[in-house]
């Protein structure tokens, strides 16, 4: 398996595509329904515009990807698989200890089918959710960050498109046209998880997706990752290492923000920051109370008999499985997990395997909560004697059994009458989406921001912060 991968090719890969003649055509047969779904449904304007872009050369752990202006439907998007361990072994489940496969058990076809549908359907959700945004980008810097995103989005649907190919045949590749024809909110042919139907029309709300739900993305992938399914395992290891950038323009986007609002609050010594074209504190933890909640449905019911045969069959495992210090099979333990019972929080002992989407909710929300420290310390640097926080995990939530249950963000349960009460203090209004619409205008001098969001501390690859990052 070649690490170097193939750009003479007319899909770049690493997986020699070349010797495969039927998979090649197949995949080629793709390639034009995915530039014509980029023209269609990817970002609005500047496809004739040259953007600084990374673009993976190696998967190799050094000097993986060069950087360079490329516009955006030439960008190459390939298949790219991390190299392969001969000696991997599965490392959960009953078949624990057995060799990895190279190819797919009949028994387990159809939901290994159903995870690699789900996870590639929310690769170009993302675009098509964030497609708007390059008109009102608060800076260049911001706009290629923008655009890096969605072209990396297009090769993981490339990564989920290249296995239905090569692995599950006829109904492989209806299964990968499928992707290309549900779109993000379409009433008849929706998305297939809630979170990517919702709106990203503002930056703040992308800053927020990228931190929050790309984060569901590391913590998914890191799950498939564990696969005894090795192209699985090897494809989801190459788009985590692309995957940490968009969590970085999260948390390092939501820092300026943070500190934009903490220099008006103290030059103009006042709260009421809207006055001067900033972003308030309550707004923001409404914004963050979104987007967790919404974030954390995407791990799915607490209990799940769905990921307790997943777990059982090997095809999905825990983040980092290894460093987990039970017997990775999991029949014999028990968990607990904290459920209301007669309006009352109650703790209930479950079967561990049913509760593993649990677990890996749970290492996702203290994975969430260092960006909260650290956007509290930039609170605390300005003197500002305020903190933004993690809603409680039971609040707004429309999977799994917290549905329907009214629960504050400090994890009071209250009645519908209160809750509705409460409502225009937790969530964002109508008026505060305009609010933040309102200051979305675009910022397109090299090294000038909008006046919203703090400038970054550095540049991309070196570069400075006032590089021509999209020549316009
Ligand atoms: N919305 O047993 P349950 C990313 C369905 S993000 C709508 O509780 P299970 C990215 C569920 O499908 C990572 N429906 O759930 C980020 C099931 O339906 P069926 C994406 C939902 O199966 C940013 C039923 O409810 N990757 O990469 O244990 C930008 C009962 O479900 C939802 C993956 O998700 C929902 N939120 O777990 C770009 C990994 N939740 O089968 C990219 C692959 C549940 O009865 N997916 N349902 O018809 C999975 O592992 C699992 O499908 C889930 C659900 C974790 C999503």
């Amino acid at each position: 398996m070649p690490r170097q991968i193939d750009y003479s090719e007319n899909i770049p890969n690493n997986v020699d595509l070349a010797s495969d003649r039927r998979l090649r055509r197949a995949l080629e047969n793709w390639q034009p329904r995915f530039a014509e779904w980029w023209s269609e449904m990817g970002p609005v304007g500047f496809q004739d515009k040259e953007v600084y872009l990374r673009t993976a050369v190696d998967v190799g752990q050094q000097g993986w990807a060069h950087f360079s202006h490329v516009k955006l439907p030439d960008y190459r998007w390939g298949i790219f698989l991390s190299e392969r361990d001969p000696s991997r072994r599965i490392g959960f489940g009953e078949l624990k200890g057995q060799p990895v496969w190279q190819e797919i058990p009949g028994e387990f076809r159809t939901d290994l089918r159903r995870l690699i549908v789900v996870q590639g359907d929310t690769e170009p959700a993302s675009v098509e959710q964030q497609r708007y945004l390059g008109r009102t980008a608060p800076s260049l810097y911001d706009l290629r960050n923008l655009f890096q995103i969605n072209v990396e989005e297009g090769r993981h649907l490339w990564a989920m498109v290249y296995l239905l190919h090569a692995y599950f045949g006829r109904d492989g590749r209806d299964e990968a046209d499928a992707l290309l024809e549900r779109h993000s909110g379409d009433p008849d042919h929706p998305r297939i998880l809630g979170a990517f139907n919702e709106k990203t029309s503002d930056w703040l709300s992308f800053l927020l997706f990228t931190y929050f739900t790309d984060r569901d993305g590391k913590y998914q992938l890191g799950a498939l990752k564990e696969s005894a399914f090795d192209p699985l395992s090897r494809t989801c290891d190459f788009m985590l290492k692309e995957e940490a950038h968009h969590m970085f323009v999260g948390a390092a986007g939501l820092g300026r923000v943070v500190q934009r609002t903490c220099e008006v609050m103290n030059q103009y010594d006042t709260d009421d920051v809207r006055p001067y074209g900033v972003i308030d504190l309550p707004t923001l933890q409404k914004y963050i109370n979104f987007h967790f909640s919404v974030s954390l449905d995407l791990f799915g019911s607490e209990t799940s008999t769905n990921a307790a045969n997943y777990y059982s069959a090997g095809l999905k495992g825990r983040f980092a499985e290894a460093a987990y210090s039970d017997d990775h099979v999991l029949v014999d333990h028990e968990e607990s997990i904290s459920e209301i019972v007669d309006g009352h929080w109650s703790e209930r002992s479950r079967p561990a395997i049913t509760v593993v989407n649990e677990q890996l909710r749970r290492s996702y929300i203290d994975d969430c909560a260092k960006g909260m420290r650290r956007w509290n310390r930039i609170l605390d640097e300005y003197g500002i004697d305020q903190q933004l926080g993690l809603p409680h995990e039971a609040f707004h939530r429309q999977v799994g059994i917290h549905r329907g249950q009214f629960v504050t963000p400090q994890g009071e349960i209250v009645n519908e009458a209160k809750w509705t009460e409460l409502l225009p203090r937790l969530l964002p209004t109508e008026a505060d989406r305009e609010y933040v619409t309102s200051l979305m205008r675009p910022v397109y001098e090299p090294g000038h921001m909008a006046d919203w969001i703090a400038p970054p501390v550095t540049g991309i690859n070196t570069q400075p912060v006032d590089y021509q990052y999209v020549r316009l």
